[in-house]
């Protein structure tokens, strides 16, 4: 049997619209682990230091225009270029933690309306998350958190529409909600329950179909 030293790390994404708390409590989820003895690293899609993510981040701040599907295929790229970070963190026992992954890509360009067939196949071949925490936050919550920021896809129509989308990318198999109405500490206590619970007894999978 397994000693917990030679567990492998597991691959948790959190998932959800604006202004639910998923920043906050990724970054949260990493303390926790760090504290309790493992190794966890956070990261964001779009990353926006890299350099496929800068360029995502200048579109998105409006200083550059780009082409939808081009768009897509960034955000797809700026993923598969963490693949091997994240495989060679979770072979070695180091939980990856990601603020967004592929179902926020699926979502926002099904709501921008681009091809259904092909905008679910471009992920393919990424690592499968172990478990997709997914926020989420009644209208009345989020509106409470203040205004949208001024980035380009910061509308209330085009959040209506992935609000609508996401859910319908759910496979009870890893995802579970998160109730991201509560205070900051309760949503930590259920998302660190979660995690708590993950099963790391089998091989970290790929990703088929989304
Ligand atoms: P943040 O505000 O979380 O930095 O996201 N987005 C994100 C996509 O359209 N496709 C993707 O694949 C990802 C990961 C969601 C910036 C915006 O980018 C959107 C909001
Ligand atoms: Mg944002």
């Amino acid at each position: 049997m397994a000693t917990e030293q030679e567990e492998r790390g597991a691959l948790i994404v959190f998932e959800g619209l604006d202004r639910s708390g998923k920043s906050t409590q990724a970054k949260r989820l990493v303390e926790k682990i760090i504290n309790s003895g493992r190794m966890a690293v956070l990261q964001a899609f779009p990353d926006r230091q890299s350099p496929v993510g800068e360029m995502i981040d200048r579109y998105l701040r409006g200083e550059i225009d780009m082409d939808e599907h081009a768009l897509h295929l960034l955000f797809s790229a700026d993923r598969f270029l963490k693949k091997k970070m994240i495989k060679q963190h979770i072979a070695q026992g180091v939980d990856v933690v990601c603020d967004r992954y592929c179902y926020s890509g699926v979502s926002y360009s099904l709501a921008k309306g681009l091809p259904e067939e092909w905008v679910r196949v471009t992920d393919q071949g990424l690592p499968k998350p172990d478990i997709v925490l997914f926020f989420q936050v009644s209208p009345e919550v989020a509106a409470a958190r203040g205004g949208f920021g001024n980035e380009r896809l910061e509308t209330a129509e085009l959040q209506a529409k992935v609000g609508k989308i996401m859910p319908t990318l759910r496979d009870d198999a890893f995802w579970k909600s998160v109730n991201a109405d509560g205070t900051p500490d309760a949503v930590e206590k259920e998302v660190f329950q979660l995690y708590k619970e993950l099963d790391r007894s089998q091989p970290l999978e790929v990703l088929e179909k989304i």
